[in-house]
């Protein structure tokens, strides 16, 4: 069904790897067409409650395939017809979504990951903020979202200056929530998607929207949607579930709904 994504859905997980190893996964226009079918149809399914993405073979994502621009677009039109649908639809997913950074993230494949709501690196993974080292400036969210995550003087120099970033540097200044072994990898990453599997979603669904929400709205206006989302929340099973569980003294089983 898919050319350029494999997806797979195992213990509430999707996997959604980007496979196009030969490549680095660069993103062609195809990919994105996939990706973005692939993380609807997990938004839309009962059964999933986390997203990873991750890449085949040795790197995570090389950003544009350098080979797939036609020339007849104007890279303002690419931007607009396939990178902000896939950066937006990953920002108003209400699941959690995780990027596993198993190897080079670089150009936009640095922004998929910085777009992502957790960065789980592999001790061999690195980032490069390579657009300018093309003459381009960070695009698809990446300045956005960069900083955000390490704030604006780190943000303008890993810009600037399209350096690798290896996977110690990324965790000391943030950019990584967990940096593991390769050893490890396969069986970490798995319990940590699980882990967050297993929590209200519903819930963390409305966390990630709030947090967007707050660097755009006054504190009053906040407070209003806060209280909106909170009434949502309370209505879900899983408030009813940790409720009588603290109530009960015991772990509370979370069913996502
Ligand atoms: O449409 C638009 O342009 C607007 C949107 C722009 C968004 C962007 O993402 S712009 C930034 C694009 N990405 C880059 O500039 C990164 C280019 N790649 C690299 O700098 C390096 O490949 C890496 C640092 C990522 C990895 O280096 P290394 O030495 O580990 O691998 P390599 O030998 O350079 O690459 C291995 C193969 O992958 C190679 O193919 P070959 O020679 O074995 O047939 C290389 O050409 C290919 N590859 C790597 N990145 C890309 C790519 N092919 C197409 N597009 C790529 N982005």
């Amino acid at each position: 069904m898919y050319e350029t994504i494999t997806y797979r859905v195992e213990n509430g997980v999707a996997w959604l790897t980007l496979n196009r190893p030969d490549k680095l996964n660069a993103f062609t226009a195809q990919m994105h067409k996939e990706i973005q079918q692939a993380i609807k149809k997990s938004t839309s399914s009962d059964v999933v409650r986390v997203i990873v993405i991750t890449g085949e073979g040795r790197a995570f994502c090389s950003g544009q395939d350098l080979a797939d621009v036609d020339e007849n677009m104007n890279l303002g039109q690419i931007l607009r017809e396939q990178y902000g649908p896939t950066m937006k639809q990953i920002a108003s997913c209400e699941k959690p979504i995780i990027a596993a950074v198993n190897g080079v993230s670089a150009g936009a494949g640095f922004s998929l990951a910085l777009a992502c709501d957790f960065r789980l690196v592999s001790e061999k993974a690195s980032f490069i903020n390579a657009f300018v080292n093309i003459g381009l400036i960070p695009d698809s969210g990446n300045l956005y979202y960069l900083s955000r995550i390490v704030g604006h003087a780190k943000a303008l120099e890993l810009s600037v200056f399209g350096e690798k970033v290896p996977a110690a540097e990324a965790e000391k200044i943030g950019l990584a929530t967990k940096v593991i072994s390769v050893e490890d990898w396969n069986e970490q990453v798995t319990a940590f998607a699980e882990n967050i599997a297993s929590r209200p979603t519903k819930a963390i669904g409305l966390i990630k929207r709030y947090l967007e929400a707050s660097y755009h709205l006054s504190l009053e206006e906040y407070l209003k949607e806060e209280a909106e989302g909170q009434r949502i929340a309370g209505l879900t099973k899983d408030y009813l579930e940790g409720v009588t569980a603290f109530s009960e003294k015991r772990k509370p089983q979370f069913i996502g709904k």
